[in-house]
């Protein structure tokens, strides 16, 4: 339940936290966000130290931590310390004299700042770092880092596998769950300061006036620590709970109408963020229902919220229902042209690819292709397609091949992480959001790795230049124990197991392979039923001849919405990186690989090398007995066995399946699907 904030005394014998001890703690500033600071920074220093140091109003010992902005202390003002450039969310840390006592420091111009800086601090303690000789500078990337519960009203949690929604609707806002402030702690910790509380498959009664009193409950809740409340909002709400017979964006009382319902929204909580929309997908109401296109409702919202200050979120995840060419390309053809039409209070929120968020894709087309538009990426933190909460698979490797990706839409280095911070068209708004994978279970994630995906998912939103392994260090050190012995062992699971998954899940380009529905089991037999890609042939489109998706400019010619350089590499079947290969080509299961094995070779070896990958996985972790508490380590070895034998059927079926249409032989001492 305590995640990454433990706040343990140091372990006997490892290399434990930081030896600092800090004798006095200042923070400065009044109720609201300086309390929450300093609440935290009391846990955490009693929790670190054994025992909470001294409050105090000022500096007046050696050892001193100083928090708070130069506003309110004037302790800080006097040190003069350039906080030019921090804006309001960045914070300075730094080891100081403070009229006359060595103190560490945490500034910054607001107070939200100084509660990220007194986190980034706890971080230090908790990871062993010395607290002297300190010179931190830190400000985010990104304006809005988010999560985005996919949670209905009645508790469950579209793609949601660890337990109910945490938001418990019955009881708001008479009763607000303490667990409502340790998720805000949590976020806080990791810079995340935004969430939609609802499901983008919206109900619109969360806009009524009873439900309204919920969410403002809950915003008091998130206040003190920075963090911004959204809805998703559903586009025919003016029917269904205005009483008007359309919804149509351009009707003057629909516009009425959402003007009307921001107002009473931002009365009742002031720093209401926005709106999530998604329309017009997988059958929800949108502006086109009325031959409008997704600018027109999206700008309409916008205007509504506007005069508050408030955003609109407009989801690009979208498909018609018409039977489609190639559905990777869908996103990209309905919203490339409505680039620069969008008002300025408006991102379009694009998935990391242009299929569903699969264990790997080729960054989405959007990125680089919508110039004048902010583009906000959205990542899924929960693990639909990567086992749900029982496989062990680390995300952060994912989210930073997407990030770092480049788009090449202005030369070399123009990386999908400068097209969403603004750098690369000159955007202040700016955004990343994150399907959330917290529930009501007592490890919120579902599993305890996966408590390490929502944290990877902030430290990244902060700072996409952090490297995946560095996080997978502080989290396991924060998480587990900072003693080299568990850390390594922990971090080499970690940095192995998403490619773990691609491999036994379907390697080299296979995507959408899964069961239907469910979306956890193989099943590259899925065919038939309401849409041809709501099957598996569709995307593998294996035959006797050979396997893969022509995206070729001779196939569907996906390939021709990335900028040129990235266009050629992807339509030449000898330069698309192998991890593509059936992504982008349709090639004979004879086709060489730069192993110089046949492709149907290599794809076989990646299903063995998956499972063995879960099998180190597993015996690594066997091998941490005794140095991690037995709750914890018994539930991960009893999950990554499960993993095992899941990744041994995904492994055997889908050989059996591919090989009945390849019919070719199995490479030399490879054990055949039973
Ligand atoms: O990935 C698909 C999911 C749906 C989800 C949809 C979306 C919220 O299977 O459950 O609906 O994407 O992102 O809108």
């Amino acid at each position: 339940y305590a995640l990454w904030l433990r706040y343990a005394a140091p372990d006997a014998g490892a290399a434990g936290p930081s030896a600092t001890r800090v004798t006095q703690l200042v923070v400065a500033g009044s109720p609201g966000v300086p309390s929450a600071t300093r609440e935290e920074l009391q846990r955490g220093l009693a929790g670190l130290q054994g025992g909470a140091p001294a409050n105090g109003d000022a500096v007046t010992r050696a050892g001193a931590l100083l928090v708070g902005t130069p506003a309110a202390s004037p302790q800080i003002a006097r040190l003069g310390l350039d906080l030019d450039g921090l804006g309001g969310e960045g914070y300075r840390i730094r080891s100081a004299v403070v009229d006359g006592h060595a103190t560490t420091v945490v500034a910054a111009n607001e107070d939200i700042g100084a509660l990220y800086g007194a986190f980034h601090l706890l971080r230090l303690l908790q990871t062993g770092q010395p607290l002297d000789g300190l010179d931190i500078r830190e400000a985010p990337r990104l304006a809005v880092r988010m999560l985005n519960h996919w949670d209905n009203l009645d508790r469950y949690v579209e793609r949601g596998y660890a337990g109910q929604s945490i938001w418990d609707w019955h009881r708001l806002p008479g009763w607000l769950d303490p667990r409502y402030t340790d998720y805000a702690r949590a976020n806080a910790s990791i810079g995340i300061n935004g969430t939609v509380l609802n499901n983008v498959n919206a109900n619109a009664d969360v806009l009524t006036p009873m439900y309204l009193d919920k969410v403002a409950a809950i915003a008091g809740v998130m206040r003190p620590y920075g963090i911004k409340v959204y809805l998703s909002a559903r586009f025919s709400a003016p029917m269904e709970i205005g009483g008007l017979d359309t919804a149509d964006p351009a009707d003057a009382d629909v516009q009425r109408w959402w003007r009307t319902k921001a107002d009473e929204v931002y009365a009742l909580i002031p720093d209401f963020g926005g709106f999530l929309v998604k329309a017009n997908s997988e059958g929800q109401p949108g502006p086109q229902d009325y031959g409008r296109s997704h600018a027109d409702g999206a700008n309409m919202l916008a205007d509504a919220v506007a005069p508050h200050g408030g955003i609109v979120m407009w989801r690009a995840f979208v498909y018609s229902d018409e039977e489609p060419v190639d559905r990777a390309k869908q996103a990209y053809n309905e919203f490339v042209p409505l680039d620069g039409t969008f008002h300025d209070n408006v991102l379009v929120q694009v998935k990391n690819g242009p299929i569903d968020f699969q264990p790997r894709e080729p960054f989405h087309p959007l990125f680089g292709g919508m110039p004048k538009t902010p583009l906000m990426m959205e990542f899924q933190i929960t693990k639909e397609y990567l086992g749900f909460s029982t496989h062990l698979a680390y995300k952060a490797p994912l989210y930073e091949e997407v990030l770092d990706a480049d788009t090449h839409v202005q030369g070399p280095g123009s990386t999908v992480a400068r097209v969403i911070d603004g750098s690369l068209d000159g955007h202040a708004l700016t955004g990343i959001a994150g399907v959330a994978n917290i529930g009501s279970d007592r490890n919120w994630s579902g599993s305890h790795f996966d408590q390490a995906n929502w944290y990877a998912f902030g430290r990244l939103a902060w700072n996409s230049d952090l490297s995946s392994r560095d996080i997978a260090v502080e989290w396991t050190r924060m998480t587990f124990s900072n003693d080299p012995a568990v850390v390594e062992p922990v971090v080499g699971m970690m940095m192995a197991s998403r490619e773990a998954v691609v491999d036994y899940t379907g390697a080299l380009g296979l995507h959408h392979v899964m069961g239907r529905g469910h979306h956890y089991g193989p099943g590259p037999w899925v065919e038939g039923g309401p849409r041809a890609d709501w099957t598996s042939v569709y995307f593998h489109r294996a035959d006797g001849n050979g396997i893969g998706f022509d995206r070729t400019r001779r196939g569907s010619d996906a390939v021709s919405q990335y900028a040129a350089p990235v266009a050629e590499v992807f339509d030449d079947v000898t330069r698309t990186p192998e991890e593509f290969l059936l992504w982008f080509h349709h090639v004979p299961w004879s086709h060489p690989m730069r192993s110089g094995r046949p492709l149907w070779d290599e794809l076989v070896l990646r299903y063995d090398r998956g499972v063995e990958t879960v099998r180190g996985m597993r015996e690594t972790w066997a091998g941490l007995d005794g140095r991690i508490d037995a709750g914890r380590h018994a539930q991960v070895a009893a999950f990554l066995a499960i993993q095992q034998d899941e990744a041994q059927w995904w492994r055997d079926a889908s050989i059996a399946y591919f090989q009945s249409i390849s019919g070719r032989p199995l490479p030399a001492g490879v054990a055949p699907p039973p």
